[in-house]
């Protein structure tokens, strides 16, 4: 029989690449996807997958991590194999705006799945999208599994619970629970306020003759910025090993945000001077100055390396903005 997965998240952009690899392996994906007043499910829609797989091995679920009560129940209807938990208010400088929203589900919602999947009866393993923001001003660089955690913002505070409740389950427990402690990791798929999807939209939409200038915020921050779906495979092979843990997934290289811009304009030849400015709307009441991951740990345990390297990152997110406004 196959294995099943429940996702939550399954509409963002780890979900969607995570359903493909999921059912090109022979899974079955369960995925909760919340109400919305337009049913438009973009990233759904765009899924790689055949007619036959999109019908028989893909099921979306009406549920909300607010709710523990549609937890429980899909939870047991569903009986997943492996719970891969990715659903969350995503956005740090929107985390500043919405701190209690932001705190609840990305705190409190982790402890409400946690919580049915302590009660479930079935062994289950357990996936936590944890993140490098956690280290937030962290005092050393490369961050690994072992440095302190000094979050800075709503978000990272949230995800930081969240990374703890994981590990309490686990030793607790006995639950088969692991952190992912991603770093930045982007496509085409990313979120449109996203830094990386914004520079690649504009550059391409100013060669094209769309749009003029580009409003950026902080252009010193150092991002280490890998390609998503290569990070949905680390997820997986976190879940498959003989015990849990926890698993910095990174590419070890760090690049300012000016950095992604100058490459992103160099794809399109033309000067970014010309088109970016500051936006002081953009700038976060406390900007995290440097993440660089050391991932030698998945390297060792998972056999896992970034391949996708910073240039071909930014021309992959450039020529997708490129073709999709052609198209
Ligand atoms: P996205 O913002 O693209 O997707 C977030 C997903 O969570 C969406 O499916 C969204 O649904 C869902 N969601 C949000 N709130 C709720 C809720 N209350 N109930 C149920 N579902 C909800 O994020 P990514 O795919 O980029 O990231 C996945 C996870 O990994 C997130 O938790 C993120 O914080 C974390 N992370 C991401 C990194 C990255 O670089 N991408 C790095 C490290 C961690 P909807 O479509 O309806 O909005
Ligand atoms: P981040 O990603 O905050 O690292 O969180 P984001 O792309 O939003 O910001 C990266 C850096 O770019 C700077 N920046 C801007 N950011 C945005 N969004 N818009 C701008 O106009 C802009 N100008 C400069 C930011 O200040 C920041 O320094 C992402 C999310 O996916 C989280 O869920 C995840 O946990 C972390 O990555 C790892």
């Amino acid at each position: 029989m196959s294995k099943r997965a429940f996702i939550t998240g399954i509409t963002g952009q780890d979900g969607s690449y995570l359903t493909e690899l999921l059912i090109g392996k022979g899974y079955e994906v369960h995925g909760l996807v919340r109400r919305t007043s337009l049913m438009q499910r973009g990233r759904i829609d765009a899924l790689q997958l055949t007619p036959a797989q999109k019908k028989d091995r893909l099921f979306l679920h009406y549920g909300d991590l607010g709710e523990s009560s549609t937890l429980v129940r899909l939870v047991h209807k569903i009986q997943p194999d492996e719970v891969y938990h990715l659903a969350g208010q995503s956005h740090v400088r929107v985390s500043f705006e919405e701190p209690e929203y932001t705190f609840d589900i990305n705190a409190s919602g982790t402890a409400r799945l946690l919580e049915c999947l302590r009660d479930f009866g079935k062994a289950v393993r357990f996936y936590n999208a944890s993140t490098c923001e956690i280290f937030g001003q962290a005092g050393a660089a490369p961050q690994n599994e072992l440095t302190p955690f000094r979050p800075v913002n709503p978000y990272a505070c949230a995800k930081a619970a969240s990374h703890f409740l994981t590990c309490c389950y686990r030793d607790c427990y006995g639950l088969f629970a692991c952190n992912g402690i991603l770093f930045n990791h982007e496509s085409p798929r990313r979120g449109e306020n996203f830094v990386t999807r914004k520079i690649a939209r504009g550059a391409a939409a100013i060669k094209q003759g769309r749009e003029k200038m580009l409003n950026l915020g902080s252009l010193d921050a150092k991002r280490d910025w890998g390609y998503a779906p290569e990070y949905v495979e680390a997820m997986w092979r976190m879940l498959q090993q003989k015990k849990p843990d926890d698993y910095v997934i990174a590419t070890g290289e760090a690049h300012s945000v000016e950095d992604f811009v100058k490459e992103a304009f160099k794809v399109v030849d033309l000067d970014w001077r010309k088109h970016v400015k500051t936006d002081p709307g953009q700038i976060r009441p406390a900007e995290v100055p440097l993440l660089v991951g050391d991932a030698s740990k998945a390297k060792r345990l998972l056999n896992w390396e970034a391949k996708v390297r910073f240039a071909d990152l930014v021309r992959i997110l450039v020529e997708a903005e490129l073709q999709a406004a052609g198209a």
